[in-house]
């Protein structure tokens, strides 16, 4: 595939002011007629019109009131391109297109229900020929015709101005957005939908009408998604002063979705899975998750909407900002610690592995193939923590100055990242030159921290190196004759010191007169600096990047009774955990070191990380205690993360290692988990917020350990919490645990889940995918079975996350196991899924991403499959991306 280069943007030659679209929908296909205004732009190079297209059959073509001559315009590609075009006309076309063949998803297509619309990035040239880039803003009027008793709702995007019938039983509405908007925005939808409203007041007076349309017979798990619209709209008015700007906020559930959701105006379209929820069908995640993708949303309104992308390379602009926001959010609505502590997981799991392998890119990617392969966790997540230590580095008041500066300055346009960063600037004073290298720096930098303390002196000295490893990015610029300069990194390092009782000190740095506070911002700019800290009476424990305030690899050579000191003591719920953690990593790594020189015994589990964790549990239940922040702390980390760990990967031995400490942990504090998960039983009717869900959450992760035991037991325990489950979340926790067990019960419950279950889609997923993620053996095979059960569709991008995805990305003990069986059902669902839906289909094949990690028997096996998928033949850009890169 053909690359594209940020370094080649040009200003459009023609704008669109008005765009009338007109789509008139019938069984086998539907007829887009488009009126589109246009001019030239005054800024740009002129040349001729060229308008996006894909997989259209172009009916009629004219300008200005007459038909286009055959020799003023031809098709280059499936580019139309007309050379002569005066300063202002109006372009007229008529389509025709095919939704109901639409497996990609992408563009206007067919589910169950009716036809959805899906733009971004490029899904508009697939309904109509259009200039389909961001940066081209228009006005729209959106009118749809379809039958009316299959598709009694038909929207579009902002207010409904004219409806009615039409002869054989067909209807049509007309909406109106009065923004402008780049056509990636567009939405419409002509459905069968049950509809649940509401309204929202805004500080200004504004009211705005809330709905969430749903399939028929859905409107019982409508209400958290409802709530979740007005604590947003409340949540972005009181912390950034933003309000909802049209009169009808329309949220639209969909089954077949390739991803979470999608802003569009006024008309978000959400993957079902982040809009319904009820007590017996939802998990308590999947309640925070709902919250979460609604606000994300619905705060791209601003961020994204109202100053939206000059160009796709900028797509963190919008992205990593309102993740950033949603995280806020996420912030003050539930437990501010649990919640940054899930997203350092996250981080960790997903982003750190992309940034060391062969698809690292920098937040802003200077080059691409296929614009979807980019919506990643290095624009997003990684992207989100850049606009987070801009927010660390200029305080929350100046952010917000920032945050008022960019929208003064830009509202309405289409803007760059630097766009962003000025504003930020001039709003704060802070010079943000260098911290600029975050957009155009691939890789995860590393911090090595020493310290140093100077009894006679009572100083204590932190010396901090930067590394930033140059990766696959770096080799491909170069290659391209784009050399990329690199440097060091600008970022906050948030600390505090303990003394020995755990204690906070107080901190002044060299050069202040009076300490100033107990936590400190120290700003890193130079690869090699150091921090004094004066008035130290004894050797303290560091608390370094508190919060974690940098996404960097921190090495600081801890010791164990640091750790258990931190653990203890440290104020930072974010670091308590992480103390947790690097203590487990180092054990665990010992633990596969055993298990690799043929030791089966587990003495290399210290005594005092089991007297720590017992210690850790019963801290929930002291006054002030807070279970949800144990259950984090009781998990060790994944096996993936452990595999970034090692410098070649051992899969069976991480597994090993992580089970057998499982195990020896529930061996050892069998009473403990008992008696709490006895102690955290609960009759409070259900609600998935806030204490009882983290009780439920410590319950569930002593359930856990508890399934570990080879007890009956215990596993009597775990069927009993499978059938007496008042809620998905418990129900959802045995069967997890129950399909790891190869006990007769496992089946009993799996049956009995399916069939109660078979008829919701959501469920559904859920039992593919404890299956998918059984540690048992012969799971790759039963994975292999599953698709061909009547649950599982290829074509549904849910269930081939749930099966697929699951296995691939989160069980890789099987995914990388020694006959390569995993790699190969792998591939075999790229090559299959790749003509329906690339774009899931590009999903599958990143977990190929880190092949190279592993010994050469599972990467020869790796590269077979890969190589397969290569030699396909009509690739689409998207695997071809991937897998090519996976290859370089
Ligand atoms: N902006 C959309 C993602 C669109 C993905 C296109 N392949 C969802 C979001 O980030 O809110
Ligand atoms: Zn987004």
């Amino acid at each position: 595939p053909a690359t594209i280069y940020l370094k080649d943007y040009t200003p459009p030659n023609c704008l669109v002011d008005q765009v009338t679209l007109d789509i008139s929908i019938h069984a086998g296909f539907a007829r887009v007629a488009a009126r589109l205004a246009m001019r030239r732009n005054p800024v740009s190079a002129g040349g001729p019109l060229k308008l996006d297209g894909e997989d259209l059959q172009l009916e009629s073509l004219s300008l200005d009131g007459q038909p286009l001559t055959a020799s003023a315009w031809r098709l280059e590609g499936e580019t139309l391109v007309i050379d002569e075009v005066p300063d202002a006309f109006v372009l007229e076309t008529v389509v025709r297109i095919d939704p109901d063949q639409n497996t990609q998803l992408s563009g206007l297509y067919r589910s169950k229900d009716g036809y959805f619309t899906q733009c971004e990035a490029q899904g508009f040239r697939r309904i109509t020929y259009y200039p389909d880039r961001p940066d081209v803003m228009a006005k729209f009027v959106c009118t749809l015709h379809a039958d009316k008793a299959s598709f009694p709702v038909l929207l579009a995007n902002g207010n409904p101005v004219a409806q009615g019938d039409e002869d054989n039983g067909r209807h049509w509405a007309t909406w109106e957005d009065p923004f402008a908007k780049p056509a990636y925005l567009f939405a419409c939808v002509a459905a069968k939908l049950d509809m649940v409203e509401d309204y929202y007041v805004t500080t200004s007076g504004r009211r705005v009408r809330c709905a969430v349309y749903v399939e028929p017979g859905k409107l019982d798990q409508c209400d958290h998604a409802m709530a979740a619209i007005k604590k947003s709209m409340k949540w972005d008015e009181d912390v950034f002063g933003l309000e909802m700007d049209l009169d009808h906020y329309m949220i639209v559930a969909v089954g077949d979705f390739n991803m979470g959701a999608m802003e569009n105006k006024g008309l978000n379209i959400f993957n079902t899975k982040y809009v319904l929820a009820r007590p017996d069908t939802a998990t308590d995640t999947d309640y925070q998750n709902i919250d979460r993708v609604v606000a994300h949303e619905y705060f791209h309104n601003w961020t994204g909407n109202r100053v939206t992308c000059r160009d796709w390379f900028q797509l963190s602009l919008k992205e990593g900002l309102t993740v950033f926001r949603d995280q806020q959010f996420g912030m003050d609505m539930h437990s501010a610690g649990v919640t940054r502590i899930q997203e350092v997981r996250g981080l960790r799991a997903a982003q750190f592995p992309e940034d060391a392998g062969p698809m690292a890119h920098p937040i802003r990617p200077a080059s691409y193939a296929e614009i979807n392969n980019f919506y990643t966790a290095t624009v997003y997540e990684k992207g989100a923590e850049v606009i987070r230590m801009i927010h660390t580095l200029i305080g929350k008041q100046a952010f917000r100055r920032g945050m008022d500066l960019y929208f003064q300055r830009h509202d309405g346009q289409a803007v760059t990242c630097e766009d962003f960063i000025s504003a930020m600037q001039d709003a704060s004073g802070k010079d943000l030159a260098q911290f600029q290298r975050w957009y155009n720096q691939a890789g995860t930098p590393k911090l090595v921290v020493r310290s140093q303390f100077d009894a006679a002196a009572r100083r204590y000295t932190l010396e901090v190196t930067q590394q930033f490893p140059a990766t696959p990015y770096e080799e491909r610029m170069t290659k391209d004759g784009l050399p990329q300069a690199r440097g060091p990194y600008h970022l906050p390092i948030v600390i505090g010191l303990l003394d020995g009782e755990g204690r906070e000190l107080p901190l002044r740095l060299e050069g202040e007169t009076s300490p100033v506070g107990t936590q400190r911002v120290l700003e890193l700019r130079e690869a090699q600096q150091r921090f004094v800290f004066e008035d130290v009476a004894t050797e303290p424990v560091p608390s370094l990047l508190r919060g974690f305030s940098a996404p960097v690899l921190l090495d600081y050579p801890y010791s164990t009774a640091q750790l258990t000191h931190l653990m203890a003591y440290d104020t930072d719920a974010v670091n308590r955990w992480e103390a947790g953690q690097r203590l487990a990593t180092g054990i665990l790594l010992e633990g596969v070191a055993a298990i690799q020189a043929g030791k089966t015994t587990n003495d290399w589990i210290p005594q005092d990380y089991i007297t720590a964790l017992a210690r850790l549990l019963g801290s929930a239940f002291v006054e002030g205690g807070d279970p949800a922040l144990v259950a984090e702390a009781l998990n060790p980390p994944s096996e993936n993360v452990l595999a970034e760990q090692m410098e070649v990967v051992d899969p069976d031995a991480i597994h090993g290692a992580r089970m057998t400490l499982l195990r020896t942990l529930a061996r050892e504090l069998r009473e403990a988990f008992l008696a709490a998960y006895l102690e955290l039983a609960s009759d409070e009717p259900y609600s998935p917020e806030g204490e009882q869900a983290g009780r439920r959450a410590l319950r569930n992760a002593c359930l856990s350990y508890l399934a570990q035991l080879d007890e009956a037991g215990a596993q009597a325990l775990v069927v009993g919490h499978f059938e007496q489950a008042g809620n998905m979340t418990d129900t959802f926790a045995a069967l997890a645990s129950l399909a790891s067990l190869d006990i007769p019960a496992r089946h009993v419950a799996l049956d009995s889940f399916y069939s109660k279950w078979r008829d919701e889609a959501l469920v559904v997923d859920k039992w593919l995918q404890v299956q998918a993620l059984s540690r048992l053996p012969g799971t790759t095979a039963d994975v292999r079975a599953l698709m061909t059960h009547p649950a599982f569709d290829i074509r549904n991008p849910n269930k081939v996350y749930a099966l697929v995805r699951a296995f691939c990305a989160a069980n890789p003990k099987h995914f990388h196991g020694a006959d390569g069986e995993g790699y190969r059902l792998a591939a075999d669902v790229i090559l299959q899924l790749d003509p329906m839906n690339p774009q899931v289909a590009s999903r599958i094949a990143r977990c190929f991403d880190r092949w190279r990690k592993f010994d050469p028997a599972r990467q020869a096996l790796a590269r077979q499959q890969l190589e397969r998928i290569r030699a396909a033949s009509s690739l689409s850009a998207d695997v071809a991306e991937v897998v090519g890169k996976a290859l370089e």
